[in-house]
């Protein structure tokens, strides 16, 4: 069942919004799905799709550094470098404070470029980094879980500059987030912001396949 949920209405910021409200292992979460700017949502944590320096860039992270000002920047470059210039992998997640923006913290993962062609309708990779993305997602989680975040936004990772084809993302992001809950017991609140309203139909059509057709995640009756 697809609610509109008053109680947590409160925190988005969109043209457009559906919750849904879903029992995972018994116990609840909502989904949001929103056409709208990351950076604007009041949340504990905003997820950023970074580069690998985490140095900013352009895309959404470039709109996240503009907005959370100076100290972003400030606290990405006292990270230690795991290769030179190489801050933050491919599918790795690290967590920084949020400098002026609503949100608490930002969570910055650095998504796979997609490699790949377009078949009649379906889109082959040509790389196989499917299993990258799930990775960006799951890591957001575990270490949104470990920071005590209750409520987590995130873009539509590798979907800009890294060229994922969204129809194949939209479907990755959602279940490997299902699936990182599992394991959770905090988080009350999933935001997918996406920028476009195309972006956003694509989404709600996979939350909806996903939310009513898989046995582990159950719309919620009330
Ligand atoms: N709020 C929400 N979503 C946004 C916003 C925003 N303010 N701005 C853009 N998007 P991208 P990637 C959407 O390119 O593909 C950068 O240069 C956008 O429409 O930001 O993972 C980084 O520095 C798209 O749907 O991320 C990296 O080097 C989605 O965010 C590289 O690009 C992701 O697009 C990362 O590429």
């Amino acid at each position: 069942m697809v609610v509109n949920n008053p109680e947590i209405a409160g925190y988005t910021k969109g043209k457009t919004n559906m919750c849904f409200k879903a029992t995972i292992n018994d116990r609840i979460i909502y989904f949001d799905i929103i056409q709208g700017d990351i950076t604007k949502q009041n949340v504990d944590a905003i997820v950023n799709a970074a580069h690998e320096s985490l140095l900013g860039g352009g895309g959404v992270d470039g709109a996240i550094h503009r907005a959370a000002g100076p100290s972003l920047l400030e606290e990405c470059q006292t990270m230690k470098e795991i290769e030179p210039g190489i801050r933050c992998k491919i599918g790795q997640a690290y967590i920084t404070k949020a400098g002026n923006l609503q949100a608490k913290h930002v969570i910055h993962t650095v998504a796979p470029k997609f490699i790949g062609y377009k078949k009649e309708n379906n889109y082959i990779s040509i790389n196989n980094i499917d299993n990258e993305l799930e990775n960006c997602y799951i890591n957001s989680i575990k270490l949104a879980i470990k920071n005590n975040i209750k409520t987590i936004a995130f873009p539509s990772l590798g979907t800009g500059g890294h060229s994922y084809p969204i129809e194949l993302a939209a479907p990755i992001a959602i279940k490997s987030t299902i699936e990182a809950l599992k394991e959770n017991k905090e988080i009350k609140a999933v935001l997918f912001i996406c920028f476009s309203k195309e972006d956003y139909h694509i989404y709600l059509k996979n939350m909806m396949d996903i939310i009513f057709n898989r046995g582990e995640v159950k719309p919620n009756k009330e």
